[in-house]
C-alpha cells in the first residue's frame, strides 16, 4: 500500500482526577494523535509522550520535531510498505525517539489491518478474547483519601490495584491499605524511579506486605542496580521505565534485575517490539503485564490488543475510559462487559471507532503532510 496522508492532531483532555506521581502531578493530558491514510481507509497512533521530560527523555515537542523532520517526510516517499515491519529500517536510521516512532507505527499497524479486514489483535497473534485489568492509583493527598479509592477501585472489581509511592508517602500508606482491605487484595507500588540503594532498608520494609511487585523503584536508566536491590529483596521488581526494546528485557532478565516486565508500547517503540519484549519473555518465564501512560481510547485500543498475547498474565494498567475522562475520543468508548475485565474488539483494526465531534472538542492545533 501507499500512504498519501499523515495527520497529527494535538489533543488536550482535562483529566477528571488528578494523577500524582513521583515525578509530578497532571491535571490534563496534552498529546498526539496521528493517522495514516491510503485511499478511503485511515489508521491511528497515539504518542504517550508527556510535554515535558518528567517520565522519560521524550517530550511532545521531541515527537513533533522527529515526526516531522525525519520520519513522516520518509514514510510519505516509501513505494512499497506491505507491513508494518517495512517501516523498521527507517526506524533503524533514527536513534531512540521510540515514542515518536510507535506513535507513527500505531496508526500503519491500524490502516493494514483494516485494509486486511483483520483486527489487530489477530494480527498481532492475540489468542484471548477477553482481558483482566488493573487501576493504578495517583498519589493522594492523604491516606485516608487514598483508601476511599482503592476502596472504590475493589468494589468496581479491577483485578490488580497499583499504588503509587515516593519518599514520605512509602509504607505507611501501603500497610494502611493491606490493614483495611486484608492481605489478598491483589496489590501492587509502583515508584517512578524515585529510590536509590541507599533506600534498601525502607524498600525491605514492604516485603511483609505481599505485594505482587514492586515497579522501577531505582533510577529510570538503571538496570543493575535493579539486580542488587533484587538480591535484597523478597518482593518481585518490575521494569518499566528501563526497558526499551527486547535487548535491555534480555539484560535485566540475564542478571536478575527484573522479575516481571511492564510493557508500555510507546516506550518500546511500537508493537512490533512490544511483541518481541513478549515473545522473548514468555520463553524465559518471565510474567509481562501492559502499562499505560493515561492514554485517550486510541492508545488504549492498541493496549487491548497487544494484551490479547498468551504471556500477558498479569492485570495491566489499561482501565476503561470513564476511569479517565468524561468522554473519550472513541466510539464507543471502552467499558467493561463484567467487573475488571473488557473484551478484545472483533471488528478490524484497533476495533473502535472515532467519535469525530468529541475528538474535535478536545483539538488544539492540527498539520497535514502529502506525498
Ligand atoms: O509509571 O506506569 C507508570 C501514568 C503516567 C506515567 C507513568 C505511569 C502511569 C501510570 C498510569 O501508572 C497508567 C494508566 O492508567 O494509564
Ligand atoms: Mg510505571
Amino acid at each position: 500500500m501507499i500512504i498519501e496522508e499523515i495527520r497529527i492532531d494535538r489533543l488536550e483532555m482535562p483529566l477528571k482526577h488528578p494523577f500524582e506521581t513521583s515525578f509530578g502531578k497532571l491535571m490534563a493530558r496534552d498529546f498526539l494523535i496521528v493517522s495514516a491514510t491510503s485511499g478511503d481507509i485511515t489508521g491511528y497512533g497515539e504518542s504517550t509522550a508527556f510535554p515535558l521530560p518528567f517520565y522519560n527523555e521524550e517530550s511532545t515537542e521531541t515527537v513533533l520535531y522527529i515526526l516531522k523532520k525525519l520520519i513522516i517526510p520518509q514514510v510519505l516517499k516509501m513505494e512499497n510498505l506491505e507491513h508494518p515491519e517495512d517501516l523498521d529500517p527507517i526506524f533503524q536510521s533514527v536513534k531512540g525517539h521510540r515514542m515518536a516512532k510507535a506513535a507513527l507505527e500505531g496508526a500503519v499497524w491500524d490502516l493494514y489491518c483494516k485494509k486486511k479486514g483483520i483486527s489487530l489483535a489477530n494480527a498481532l497473534g492475540g489468542t484471548k478474547t477477553e482481558i483482566d485489568v488493573g487501576v493504578s492509583i495517583g498519589i493522594e493527598p492523604t491516606i485516608g483519601e487514598l483508601l476511599d479509592r482503592v476502596g472504590s477501585c475493589i468494589d468496581q472489581g479491577y483485578k490488580k490495584i497499583k499504588v503509587k509511592i515516593k519518599p514520605g508517602f512509602d509504607v505507611k500508606p501501603m500497610q494502611a491499605i493491606r490493614e483495611r482491605f486484608g492481605m489478598d487484595v491483589p496489590l501492587m507500588a509502583d515508584a517512578n524511579s524515585a529510590y536509590t540503594l541507599q533506600d534498601i532498608d525502607l524498600l525491605k520494609q514492604l516485603d511483609p506486605l505481599n505485594l505482587m511487585m514492586i515497579e522501577q523503584p531505582l533510577a529510570y536508566d538503571d538496570i543493575i542496580d535493579h539486580a542488587t536491590l533484587q538480591k535484597e529483596l523478597s518482593t518481585p521488581i518490575c521494569l518499566d521505565e528501563s526497558i526499551h526494546s527486547v535487548d535491555d528485557a534480555r539484560k535485566a532478565v540475564e542478571i536478575g534485575a527484573a522479575r516481571v516486565i511492564n510493557i508500555k508500547v510507546g516506550r518500546v517503540g511500537g508493537l512490533t517490539e512490544a511483541k518481541k519484549i513478549h515473545d522473548y519473555c514468555q520463553a524465559m518465564d518471565i510474567p509481562v503485564w501492559c502499562g499505560g501512560m493515561l492514554e485517550s481510547g486510541i492508545g488504549r485500543a492498541h493496549n487491548i490488543a497487544i494484551t490479547s498475547l498468551a504471556n500477558f498474565t498479569i492485570p495491566g494498567d489499561t482501565s476503561p475510559s470513564d476511569r479517565y475522562w468524561e468522554q473519550d475520543i472513541t466510539d464507543p468508548e471502552i467499558k467493561f462487559h463484567k467487573p475488571g475485565v473488557i473484551k478484545v474488539p472483533e471488528g478490524p483494526g484497533i476495533g473502535y471507532g472515532i467519535n469525530e465531534q468529541a475528538f474535535n472538542d478536545y483539538v488544539v492545533g492540527t498539520e497535514t503532510f502529502s506525498r
